[in-house]
């Protein structure tokens, strides 16, 4: 396992004017959580009772924060997958706040490891600091976004539920119930959304249980109370509204290699050279960067993380392995 860490630094590849100096964002999280706040005041549903602090999530700096500016809260909450509210980008933040309930929640966590059982999500929350990571994410749509996520690293659950010698994989599975998930409706792909995993990646320090964004809880429909984020692979391997988490020998099927498996494989890094067969993945639109002469940004292999995970891959072909 990789254990050099590059705290605060950003991916070599940003170029100097994108990089913040350290304490500009450390003001800066106050000010994100203003922009929060008063985002959430504009979209937050009539008759809500929740104070607005009940959604603070405090959390300590962590390590691997690109220095990019984030992505608007507004952007990153309403241009929205979360196919189990529909498939417009739109659907996921009309439905999801009124139809999820994220209380009470549990995860299952079980299969090829010494200690199985169930969390409920408020002892999820305090099993280990949480920790302010900017992440950028790429879908393999071809757009970006830069995410100021909370969390703590998956492997910290892990350790403690202590895998067996069989458990080679990981294998993420979602909430999927029609009562609250009007998108269960259209087969679009084979619900339960699932992902998976290898072991070592999900073990991987970059790879985070987020239960937040902006400092605050998740809104629902960017995955509440409980995601997965791998930031060097196309934002679908980050499962939303996990429900299980189980360890297992063979490779998992995930939903989209099984509704596509010639688009879509098990790794799903984010590679520049290897074309989606329908589009190319060498360049990215940046959410908020929508002006009619703005360039598009040239995507970077593993989003920008090589340096980080790269050798998770030493000698194997990642063309045929996509
Ligand atoms: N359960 C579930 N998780 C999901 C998806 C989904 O449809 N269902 N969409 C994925 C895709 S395609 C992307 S790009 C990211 C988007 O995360 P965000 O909207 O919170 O940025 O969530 C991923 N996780
Ligand atoms: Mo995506």
């Amino acid at each position: 396992m990789p254990t050099t860490r590059y705290p605060w630094s950003a991916p070599r590849d940003i170029a100097p004017s994108e990089i913040t100096p350290r304490a500009v964002w450390m003001r800066r999280r106050e000010l994100l959580q203003a922009a929060a706040a008063a985002g959430l005041a504009i979209a937050a549903p009539r008759g809500s009772a929740q104070p607005a602090d009940a959604r603070k999530l405090p959390a300590k700096s962590g390590p691997y924060s690109t220095m990019e500016k984030p992505t608007p809260y507004k952007l990153i909450t309403e241009y929205v997958n979360f196919y189990e509210f529909g498939t417009e980008k739109d659907d996921p933040p009309k439905y999801a706040p009124k139809l999820l309930r994220t209380r009470p929640w549990t995860v299952q966590v079980d299969g090829a490891v010494k200690k199985p059982r169930a969390f409920d999500i408020e002892e999820l929350l305090k099993l280990a600091p949480l920790e302010d990571r900017v992440y950028r994410l790429r879908c393999v749509e071809a757009w970006s976004a830069v995410v100021p996520w909370v969390g703590y690293p998956l492997a910290e659950l892990i350790k403690r539920v202590e895998p067996t010698g069989n458990a080679k994989f990981v294998e993420f599975t979602t909430l999927a119930d029609p009562k609250q998930m009007p998108g269960l409706r259209s087969p679009v792909i084979d619900w339960p959304y699932t992902e998976g995993l290898r072991l070592d990646e999900a073990m991987h320090p970059l790879t985070l249980l987020t239960f937040g964004l902006y400092g605050e809880v998740l809104p629902n429909q960017n995955g509440a109370p409980v995601r997965i984020v791998v930031p060097w692979k196309y934002g679908f391997k980050s499962a939303k509204s996990i429900v299980r988490i189980r360890f297992v020998e063979k490779q998992p099927l995930n939903s989209w290699q099984k509704s596509a498996p010639h688009e879509y494989g098990f790794y799903s890094n984010v590679n520049p050279t290897r074309d989606h067969p329908r589009w190319s993945q060498a360049t990215e639109r940046r959410l908020g960067e929508d002006g009619l002469f703005t360039k598009r940004r040239p995507t970077l292999m593993f989003n920008g993380y090589a340096e980080q995970v790269a050798s998770l891959y030493a000698g194997m072909d990642l063309q045929k392995f996509y």
